[in-house]
């Protein structure tokens, strides 16, 4: 298990499917951060993937976009050119400056949705995510885990029934996805957090509050 040292800063990541609650998660984090163990609220960083950056949020859009034409592999190179600028421009500095980042989807997210969602080679995956990231890993991953038809069916609601390009593909690929983030948890236990994102936000909060407290401690 990594610890979290505060002093030096930290990367905290935030998985899974759509719909799963992690900016709803990250909104409690944040908050509990500052008032609860008294971080300055300019130590705490939230950003979100794709976007964070100009660059970032221009090619969110498009990503986004139901009528954009993207093959797998421009998608993950598009994904890739957002986290780099991201990592160059806010992640890498937050964390050398002691800053507490917490990133809504990183790399894994790569792995998750072109890897396994489109079936791109892992080494290739691999590659553009290292050229991304350089050396900058999160010490901690929260898996927001659940059935991808219901993370559909809460994004669906809250967006008044407009999916997304990714969000209209379908329940096969969102499986995919999912089965990708579950191998990659079974992988890297230490790193991830995976927790029942069915569960209300309350306990799911909670949950990621105790594991944050146990690695600072
Ligand atoms: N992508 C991204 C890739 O394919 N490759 C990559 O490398 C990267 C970085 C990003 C898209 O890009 C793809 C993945 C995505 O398809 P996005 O708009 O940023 O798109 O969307 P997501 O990251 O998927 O996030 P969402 O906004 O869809 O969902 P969240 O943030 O997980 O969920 P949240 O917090 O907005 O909650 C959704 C709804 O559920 C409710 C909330 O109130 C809200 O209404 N909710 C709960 N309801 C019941 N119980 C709970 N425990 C709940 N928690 C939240």
């Amino acid at each position: 298990m990594a610890a979290l040292t505060l002093s030096k800063g930290a990367l905290v990541t935030f998985e899974g499917g759509e719909g799963a609650g992690k900016s709803t998660q990250i909104g409690r984090l944040a908050e509990r951060l500052v008032g609860e163990l008294g971080l300055a609220p300019d130590r705490v960083i939230r950003v979100r993937e794709p976007g964070g950056t100009v660059l970032g949020e221009g090619i969110r859009e498009i990503l986004k976009r139901p009528e954009s034409r993207i093959g797998g592999p421009a998608e993950a190179l598009l994904f890739a050119a957002c986290r780099s600028q991201l990592v160059e421009d806010v992640i890498r500095p937050g964390i050398s400056s002691g800053k507490v980042v917490l990133c809504d989807r990183f790399a894994d997210s790569t792995v998750a949705y072109q890897g396994g969602g489109r079936g791109l080679p892992a080494a290739l995956v691999d590659s553009v995510n290292r050229l991304a990231c350089g050396e900058v890993r999160p010490d901690l991953t929260v898996l927001l885990d659940l059935d991808p038809a219901v993370g559909l069916a809460r994004a669906s609601a809250r967006d008044s029934g407009k999916a997304d390009r990714l969000e209209a593909l379908d329940l096969a690929f969102h499986r995919r996805v999912r089965d990708a983030y579950h191998a990659l948890a079974r992988s890297e236990p230490a790193r991830f957090l995976v927790l029942d994102a069915t569960r209300p936000q309350a306990e799911v909060a909670e949950a990621i509050w105790h594991e944050v407290r146990r690695r600072l401690a």
